[in-house]
């Protein structure tokens, strides 16, 4: 037993007080130890002195390094094992009772096979290590669109990571504690909180599953440490199982950036962004607007870069949370340039996983600056041979708090009202700059007719094709087919929906190089975006929905080539009936229960193209 431990026993010792008060949740916690038979069991409280005694710890093994106290105080490296970079998309399961509810979208296996596989690999795999118990909550601890989670580690990377990514510790303990003992008083299970179980195990890609139980509300992750398939309030809690069980309660829980745009007249609008990954979520999310709009008034504020709940509020509209406290944000590309907000972030307080390192100890990576690194993000001298010096997958994780552009209403708990949702793919052909879709149905058509470029963030070949519906092809917990039938059912009597948006930033021309600058300039199409969404700004209807012409949008100040507008704002009749022939494809994939409401959208617009 290490001395933290002991220490850890020895309190549980004196005050001779249960680690909770929920009989439930100790059942579970003696269960997963009996399987899984650690040397000590860690409660994980989530205050400063827990926090740097496991930093003490992880730098005395060398999980952790400590970075250049002058010019990132408070900051450490992690370097991953070589083979555990990023999400396993192959080897990440649904395993829903009936496969149908799993979807052709999502790898599946049979609950009691899947449990019998996991238990096996979990069965005394915690000898010789701590066990970590980590209660969370997802969203402000007071919100009611808020739900709770615990997280069983046997690594201490995983609790430091948690403690930043969600709200860890003593209050959300007492929060499940609460929500149990008044379930209990009105005779309810009192397990409703959402049971996640991971192991490091020996980090053998052979070995590696992350497997989701979203009717048992249990996710189950082994052979792993990096990212989404460890920290498993996000991906897996926060995205698979919340999307289940947001269709069985009535909201959504999707995989969008939350964004404030105040306007000059102190007016702030809120807008929710799904993009798939490594499409620049968190470089929108952080927007800073173009000089012309700053000068003017404009503020840009950041709820969230990843996850978005929504939720029906008593006027009809959508109400948003974040239910992330932290961004684990790709860190290669990250610069003054993309991203100043983002770089003033990760200065302080900061665990960098994968980047390299300068001679002195700072973090580098691709796009940060013209230095040369000493050391590559596998602890090599560098040598630009080896290929890159930061892992194209590296990232950061860091309190959304010491971003700039936070916004305490992000810790509202009655969320954001949500006046704009926008779809967006990376796209170098075909897909206009912007559209707005004629209505609810038209957008939720938008939205599963999404597809991107593939990226370095999901394990497999980079640039191909793929479709990628609401971007929530690796984390919806559910047949796709039934997400749509959710989302359609949104459009109903006393609900005041906001309109749904495409945007493409990434449109190419001939000679290969991105027609629209990006980065801040994004702000203009928002502008739209919002003014369209108050009934103000000017549009051309086409069978695609309705595109700004060149004067609906505000371009002061931007030197952009006229071919190079024309080409973005232009409707491609001929290109998009083979896109819409090949959407019809993809929509058939998932057969009978593919909602009719949705064919015949896509009937609609079909006809509307002509043939
Ligand atoms: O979770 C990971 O392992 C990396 S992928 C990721 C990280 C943060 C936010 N989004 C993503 C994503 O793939 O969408
Ligand atoms: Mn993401």
């Amino acid at each position: 037993m290490n001395a933290l431990s002991k220490e850890v026993a020895e309190v549980t010792r004196k005050t001779g007080a249960p680690a909770t008060t929920l009989p439930a949740l100790e059942a579970w916690v003696a269960e997963v130890a009996a399987l899984t038979q650690p040397d000590a069991i860690h409660w994980c409280d989530g205050s400063d002195e827990e926090n740097e005694a496991l930093i003490a710890k992880m730098l005395t093994d060398g999980t952790l390094l400590k970075l250049n106290e002058r010019t990132h105080p408070g900051s450490y490296l992690h370097r991953s094992h070589p083979d555990d970079v990023a999400r396993v998309e192959h080897l990440t399961f649904v395993c829903s009772r009936n496969r149908d509810d799993a979807g052709p979208n999502n790898p599946w296996m049979a609950p009691d096979e899947a449990h019998a596989k996991m238990d096996a690999l979990f069965d005394g795999c915690m000898r010789g290590r701590t066990m970590y118990v980590i209660p969370y909550c997802m969203g402000p601890i007071d919100s009611p669109l808020a739900r709770c989670g615990v997280e069983i580690t046997d690594s201490p990377y995983v609790v430091a990571n948690m403690r930043i990514m969600t709200r860890m510790g003593a209050a959300a303990l007492a929060r499940i504690e609460r929500e149990g003992t008044e379930r209990a008083a009105r005779g309810e299970r009192t397990d409703t909180f959402v049971k996640g179980l991971h192991s490091t195990g020996e980090l053998d890609p052979n070995r590696r599953f992350i497997m989701h139980f979203p009717e048992a509300l249990t996710i189950k992750s082994y052979g792993s440490g990096y990212g989404g398939n460890a920290l498993l309030g996000k991906k897996c809690h926060a995205l698979r199982i919340a999307s289940w069980q947001a269709r069985e309660e009535g909201w959504l829980a999707e995989h969008m950036l939350i964004v404030g745009i105040e306007n000059p007249k102190g007016e702030t609008r809120y807008i929710a962004a799904a993009f798939p990954s490594a499409c620049g979520k968190t470089n929108l999310a952080m927007l800073i607007p173009p000089e012309g709009y700053r000068r003017d008034g404009w503020k840009v504020w950041t709820v969230g870069d990843d996850i978005c709940w929504m939720r029906p509020g008593a006027d009809g509209r959508l109400y948003a949370i974040n239910p992330e406290a932290g961004f684990f944000g790709v860190a290669p590309g990250t610069s003054s340039k993309s991203n100043p907000n983002a770089l003033a972030t990760i200065q302080r307080n900061t665990i960098f996983t994968n980047v390299a390192l300068t001679a002195d100890g700072q973090p580098w990576w691709e796009g940060l600056d013209d230095r040369v690194p000493a050391f590559d993000w596998r602890g090599n001298a560098y040598d630009s041979s080896n290929g890159p010096a930061a892992h194209p997958n590296a990232r950061f994780t860091v309190s959304a708090r010491q971003c700039p552009s936070w916004t305490p209403a992000a810790e509202n708990p009655q969320g954001v009202p949500i006046s704009a949702i926008v779809f967006g793919g990376r796209r170098a052909s075909l897909v206009p700059l912007v559209f707005q879709a004629r209505d609810w149905r038209h957008g939720v058509l938008v939205g599963a007719a999404m597809g991107s470029e593939t990226t370095a963030a999901a394990t497999g070949q980079v640039g191909v094709m793929r479709r990628d519906p609401m971007a929530m092809k690796p984390f919806c917990g559910y047949n796709f087919a039934d997400y749509f039938a959710h989302w359609l059912s949104f459009d109903r009597p006393g609900m005041k929906l906001p309109p749904i948006f495409h945007v493409n930033w990434f449109r190419k021309g001939a000679d290969g190089r991105f027609l629209w600058p990006g980065f801040g300039e994004n702000l203009r199409v928002l502008e739209w975006i919002l003014d369209r969404a108050e009934g103000r700004a000017g549009a051309v209807e086409t069978p695609i929905g309705h595109l700004p012409r060149a004067d609906d949008l505000n371009l002061d100040g931007l030197d952009l080539d006229g071919a190079a507008l024309q080409t973005l704002l232009t409707f491609d009749r001929d290109g998009w009936r083979a896109e819409f022939d090949s959407l019809g494809a993809y929509l058939d994939e998932f057969g009978a229960r593919m909602p009719q409401a949705l064919k015949d959208e896509h009937g609609r617009v079909v006809s509307a193209l002509g043939g």
